[in-house]
């Protein structure tokens, strides 16, 4: 079976997740598209390097990702770092060669994304694969919402309503990772977990047109952490702590207009206290509507214009055997599948298509018009009014 070495670059909370990712996919996924091989893990933290390497079992560590993009033995680089250093890795590993899946948001800044996006392209040229890290379009309910989209079953859209409520940084003394600074993260929620249900949305009703948006930092200063590992406000830091200014957006909300004309809502925050991963998309057709909340994932609900007037109503299908990669993970619905599966299912997509040579759904120009989105929803909440998402 072909072999595909891995170098890591970021031993984070992300770098974890690939790691749990590649190691399942084989598992689940048999005969797997190629083996996964453990080579190298960079991290600038020595420590972190030097943990990653015998926790996750890379063969190598180091400090400069370079050490990874310059080696020839590499196949593949994943990228975990924070936002500010996706472009320049991605960029560099691409000319070398490496095929590539890189966190999201794609870049911090709109002109890297763009680089990111074109470099993307040349590299596709020669057979090279890139992938940004959009993993909940691959959850199997939002797939099969796409399947009765697709087939007609819910008739045209009218509307899609989406939600992504965490709580995480709702706490002040949630610490100032590099999550709330822009010159690192580029934007807060906007970038970290809005993105991922304008991804969804435009996966599921197409690109969106205009939007326009609030957005709001409620905690304006906060503890000062020591190190770049973001611990996602896991652990907080007391009232002595030095603070420092927050300069990104804790929530934003905006109404959206799609191109086939339907229209939508999207919101996010990361400071609603009882939400945790609460990442809901309502979609009303002219023949029907269908529901999702990660918070229970294995769950898709349903409702047909067709059904008797006395039968009409929601009803719930739990995905299992019969839905999307279904028959690699449990053979019964409702044993149901978590992030661990989901992060194994993307590295199957991202192993196969490099295996098969071609390029995944989340390309890096998917990346890049999430950005377009994300652009105009600032520049909305900042001149107030409507603005357009440029193509
Ligand atoms: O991408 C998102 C993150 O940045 C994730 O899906 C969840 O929220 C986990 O961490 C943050």
């Amino acid at each position: 079976m072909k072999k595909l070495n891995i170098g890591l670059v970021g031993a984070g909370f992300m770098g974890k997740a690939h790691v749990v990712g590649y190691s399942n996919m084989p598992k689940l996924f048999w005969p797997a598209p190629a083996m996964p091989v453990f080579k190298t893990v960079c991290d600038i933290v020595p420590e972190i390097a030097e943990e990653a390497k015998e926790r996750f079992g890379f063969e190598r560590c180091c400090t400069d990702w370079h050490d990874i993009v310059n080696d020839p033995e590499i196949d593949v680089v994943s990228i975990c770092t924070p936002n500010n250093a996706h472009a320049e890795v991605a960029i560099a590993a691409l000319e070398a060669g490496k095929h590539v899946i890189c966190e999201k948001p794609i870049a911090s800044k709109l002109e890297d994304a763009k680089a990111m996006a074109e470099a993307a392209k040349v590299a596709a040229d020669k057979g090279i694969v890139s992938m940004n890290a959009y993993q909940y379009r691959r959850v199997p309910a939002i797939d099969l919402a796409k399947k009765f989209i697709d087939e007609g079953s819910i008739g045209k859209i009218l509307n899609i309503r989406c939600t992504y409520l965490q709580s995480w940084s709702a706490d002040p003394d949630s610490p100032l990772s590099w999550r709330f600074q822009k010159d690192i993260a580029g934007a807060g929620t906007l970038g970290d977990i809005t993105s991922h249900v304008v991804d969804i949305a435009q996966y599921l009703a197409g690109d969106i047109d205009e939007v326009v948006s609030m957005m709001q930092t409620y905690i304006k200063e906060r503890p000062v952490q020591e190190g770049g590992v973001d611990l996602l406000g896991t652990v907080k830091l007391g009232a002595d702590a030095p603070r420092q200014v927050v300069d990104v957006d804790d929530e934003n909300s905006f109404l959206v207009k799609f191109k086939s004309g339907a229209v939508g809502s999207i919101e996010a925050t990361r400071n609603a206290w009882g939400r945790n991963n609460f990442i809901t998309i309502e979609l009303h057709g002219t023949e029907g509507s269908l529901a999702f909340n990660y918070e229970r994932l294995n769950e898709l609900q349903v409702c047909f214009a067709k059904d008797p007037d006395d039968r009409r109503g929601f009803k719930t299908i739990y995905t299992g055997p019969a839905h999307f990669h279904g028959e690699a993970t449990w053979n019964i619905p409702g044993m149901n599948i978590g992030y661990g599966e989901l992060k194994a299912i993307e590295m199957y997509e991202f192993v196969k298509a490099i295996a098969e040579g071609y390029q995944p759904s989340t390309s890096f120009e998917v990346g890049y018009r999430i950005e377009r989105v994300c652009e105009a929803v600032a520049e909305s909440a900042e001149n107030k009014k409507w603005e357009k998402v440029r193509d």
